[in-house]
């Protein structure tokens, strides 16, 4: 499945449901889907962990959440610090969606050191079949201001190569996991 193909009719009917953005005049948004050789809860206990995306992300180095004991909830806020060579070192971020049932996270970047203004992103996980196993559909939607100087294309080519990549390490981490 790579970015070209038609959706099936699942990953149709739950774009339609969880992840439609209404992106402004100077806005771009897109969706990627992903199917992992792993159950859905394992997926989903990495993909929930607020306070530690460096446990599937490759670019994040370090976060911290702010200093609120326990769990993470809607409207905590992690300070994430990326890795050298990458067009920033922080972004803030703030929880604003965290449903166990539904399996859906939504995050908003509130800051940082980078160029994405007003970006929001939502992450569904969904229980699927592959090859006669239990796997999951992932799919990951965002929408974002297109910054002065650039088009809705290459930003948009941008984000989705950096999301290609988490969800490409969330595959990796998942599948190694589920062996
Ligand atoms: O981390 C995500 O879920 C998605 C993105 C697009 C994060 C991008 C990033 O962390 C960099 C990798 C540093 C690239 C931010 C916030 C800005 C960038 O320019």
């Amino acid at each position: 499945m790579n970015g070209g193909d038609a959706y099936g009719v699942f990953e149709a009917q739950y774009i339609w449901r969880h992840h439609r953005h209404q992106p402004g005049e100077n806005q771009c948004t897109s969706v990627l889907v992903k199917h992992i050789k792993a159950p859905v809860h394992l997926v989903w206990s990495l993909v929930r962990r607020f306070d530690q995306p460096q446990k599937y992300k490759p670019f994040v180095s370090r976060c911290v959440v702010n200093g609120e004991s326990g769990e993470p909830g809607i409207g905590s806020v992690r300070e994430v610090n990326v890795k050298s060579g990458l067009p920033a070192t922080t972004s803030t971020e703030m929880l604003e969606l965290l449903d166990d049932e539904e399996h859906i996270l939504g995050i908003k970047i509130v800051g940082g050191d980078h160029r994405l203004k007003n970006y929001s992103s939502i992450m569904t996980v969904h229980p699927e079949v592959i090859d006669g196993r239990h796997g999951t559909l992932v799919i990951e939607s965002f929408v974002v201001d297109v910054p002065d100087g650039n088009t809705k294309d290459e930003t948009c080519y941008f984000v989705k190569a950096l999301i290609q990549c988490n969800l490409k390490s969330l595959a990796d981490v998942s599948e190694r996991m589920a062996l």
